[in-house]
C-alpha cells in the first residue's frame, strides 16, 4: 500500500491538501504546487481563501506573490473554506494551523484538534498525514493519532501514516528557508517517516534527517528555546554591563572571538510568533505534568522585561535633561518585531508604546515597512517624526535606522535631544559628537 503512495509522490501525481493558510501553510501549499503537485489549501477564513483563489498572497514574503499567481493560473493551487471535505480527494494532508498559548501560557491545541477532526472525516487507507505546525512534545503520537484513529476507525501506522515535519522558516526569508534548510522528518513509525521523507525530498534541496515524531517535536522546540535563552543571557549581560559602566557590544564582540562562544545580541525585547511561544510549548508535554523550569521560563521573563527596562532608560534620560515623560515628544522608530520585515506580531514596541501612553507622553511612530502603530500617531518619514521631539527610541533593527543622519536630525529636535538605542545601531561616539544624550541597551555613559 505504501509503495503506491510513494510512487504517486515521486511522480507528483499525489494530491495534497494543506490545512491552514497562514505564514507556514501558504508557503507550504505554494511550494508543493510549484514543483508540480495538485494542491488544495483549506482555511476557515473566507478572506484568505478568496485572496489565494484569485492568485494573491495575504502575507508579504519575497517572491511569494509570483509563485502563487503562477500556481493558481496553471490550476495547481486552489483554496477552499470547506475544511470538512478538503481531504476527500487528497492522498496527503498537511496540517499547518496555529498552536497559540492560553492566557496562562499553556498550549491551546483547539486548532490542531479541529483540523484533525475535519481531516479524519475523509481519511481512508493509504493516506499520509503530516503535522507541520509547531506542537508541544507528544502531540503527534498522543493527541493527533488518537483523533485521527477515532474519526476514521483506521489504525495509525498501518492503515494510514503520520509524521511530524516541523517548519523552519523565518519571516522575510521564508521561501529560501523552505527550499534550502535541512528538514527534520519524525515518523509515527518507520514507514511513516520513510513516506514523509519521500514527500519532502520533492520540495527541499536541504538534507532530510529522519527520526521519531517525539524527537522531531523536541528538536524544533529546542532550537527556538536555545535562541530565547541565549538572548536572555545577552540581555542579562547588558544589564550587568550598564551597572559596571562598560559597553556590552564590545564585551560580546570580544567574547565571541572564542571558538566555542556565540552570545546573541541584547535588545529592547524579543518578539515574533516563535521565540515568545516555543519555550512554553517545550515545558508542556501532552498528557504529562508541566515541567517546572529554572532556566527557560525565567529567561522568557527576562526577555519580556526588556521593554520595561527601555522605558526606564527613557525616563532616566529625560529626567537628566530636566524633562518629564508627560508632555515630552517621544519618537518610536520601528514597530516590526525584527529588522527588514513588516510583521508586528508580539513586537516589544507594543509594550513600550502602551507604557509611554499610560505615562501621557506625546508619541509619534515611524516604521518604513510596518503599518502597525499600536494606537500611536504615525509619521510618514523620519524627518516628520523627529520634528520638535525630545527623545528618539530605536526599537526595530531596520537597516535604515543604522543610517540615520544625526547631523540633519539634531537641529530638528528640541534642546538636549536624546537617543535611546534599543538595538544598538547608532555609534555612541557619533551621537555624542552631534550633542545627543545617548543611552543604549548595555551602554551607560
Ligand atoms: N533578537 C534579539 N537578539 C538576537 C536575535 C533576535 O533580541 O540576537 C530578537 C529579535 O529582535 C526579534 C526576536 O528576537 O524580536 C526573534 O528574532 P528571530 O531572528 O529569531 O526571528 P523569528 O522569530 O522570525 O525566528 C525565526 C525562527 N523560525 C522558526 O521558528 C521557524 C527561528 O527558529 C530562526 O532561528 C530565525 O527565524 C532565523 O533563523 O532567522
Amino acid at each position: 500500500m505504501e509503495k503506491e503512495l510513494i510512487r504517486k509522490i515521486r511522480r507528483k501525481t499525489a494530491r495534497i491538501t494543506v490545512f491552514g493558510l497562514g505564514h507556514v501553510g501558504l508557503i507550504t501549499a505554494t511550494m508543493f504546487a510549484n514543483v508540480g503537485f495538485q494542491v488544495l489549501g483549506a482555511d476557515i477564513k473566507r478572506r484568505i481563501v478568496e485572496a489565494v483563489s484569485s492568485g494573491k498572497s495575504h502575507i508579504k514574503e519575497p517572491k511569494l506573490s509570483r509563485f502563487i499567481r503562477k500556481a493558481v493560473k496553471e490550476r495547481r493551487l486552489e483554496a477552499t473554506t470547506d475544511i470538512m471535505r478538503a481531504m476527500k480527494k487528497a492522498d496527503v494532508g498537511i496540517i499547518c494551523v496555529q498552536t497559540p498559548l492560553t492566557s496562562d501560557n499553556e498550549p491551546n491545541l483547539d486548532y490542531i484538534k479541529k483540523a484533525c477532526e475535519a481531516l479524519a472525516q475523509e481519511l481512508s487507507r493509504g493516506k499520509l498525514v503530516v503535522i507541520e505546525s509547531t506542537v508541544p512534545p507528544r502531540t503527534t503520537k498522543n493527541f493527533v493519532a488518537n483523533i485521527l484513529e477515532k474519526g476514521s476507525r483506521l489504525k495509525c501506522g498501518e492503515d494510514f501514516w503520520l509524521a511530524h515535519c516541523p517548519e523552519r522558516i523565518a519571516t522575510g526569508r521564508a521561501i529560501q528557508d523552505f527550499v534550502e534548510n535541512i528538514r527534520i522528518v519524525g515518523g509515527y513509525n518507520s514507514k511513516s517517516a520513510q513516506i514523509a521523507t519521500e514527500l519532502f525530498k520533492t520540495v527541499t534541496k536541504g538534507e532530510i534527517l529522519t527520526t521519531d515524531c517525539i524527537s522531531a517535536e523536541v528538536a524544533k522546540l529546542a532550537e527556538n528555546t536555545f535562541r530565547d535563552v541565549n538572548i536572555a543571557y545577552a540581555n542579562e549581560l547588558a544589564l550587568v554591563c550598564e551597572q559596571i559602566g562598560v559597553d556590552v557590544i564590545e564585551a560580546i564582540r570580544l567574547a565571541n572571538t572564542h571558538p566555542r562562544v556565540n552570545v546573541h545580541k541584547p535588545g529592547c525585547g524579543v518578539g515574533g510568533p516563535c521565540l515568545t511561544k516555543d519555550p512554553y510549548l517545550l515545558l508542556h508535554p501532552v498528557g504529562k505534568q508541566a515541567f517546572r523550569s529554572r532556566l527557560i521560563e525565567p529567561s522568557r521573563g527576562l526577555n519580556d522585561g526588556m521593554a520595561e527596562h527601555t522605558v526606564k532608560l527613557i525616563i532616566k534620560a529625560l529626567r537628566k535633561a530636566g524633562k518629564d515623560v508627560e508632555n515630552s515628544k517621544i519618537v518610536i522608530l520601528g514597530t516590526a518585531y525584527k529588522g527588514e520585515i513588516d510583521d508586528a506580531r508580539n513586537s516589544p514596541a507594543e509594550c513600550i508604546i502602551r507604557k509611554l501612553m499610560e505615562l501621557k507622553a506625546k508619541l509619534v511612530v515611524y516604521d518604513p515597512y510596518c503599518s502597525e502603530s499600536f494606537g500611536a500617531r504615525k509619521a510618514k518619514n523620519v524627518t516628520e517624526a523627529v520634528q520638535g521631539a525630545d527623545c528618539m527610541v530605536i526599537v526595530t533593527a531596520h537597516k535604515k535606522f543604522e543610517e540615520l543622519e544625526l547631523e540633519r536630525i539634531q537641529p530638528l529636535m528640541k534642546e538636549n535631544p536624546i537617543i535611546i538605542d534599543g538595538r544598538r545601531l547608532v555609534d555612541p561616539i557619533k551621537a555624542k559628537k552631534q550633542r545627543f544624550t545617548y543611552l543604549g541597551i548595555g551602554f551607560r555613559d
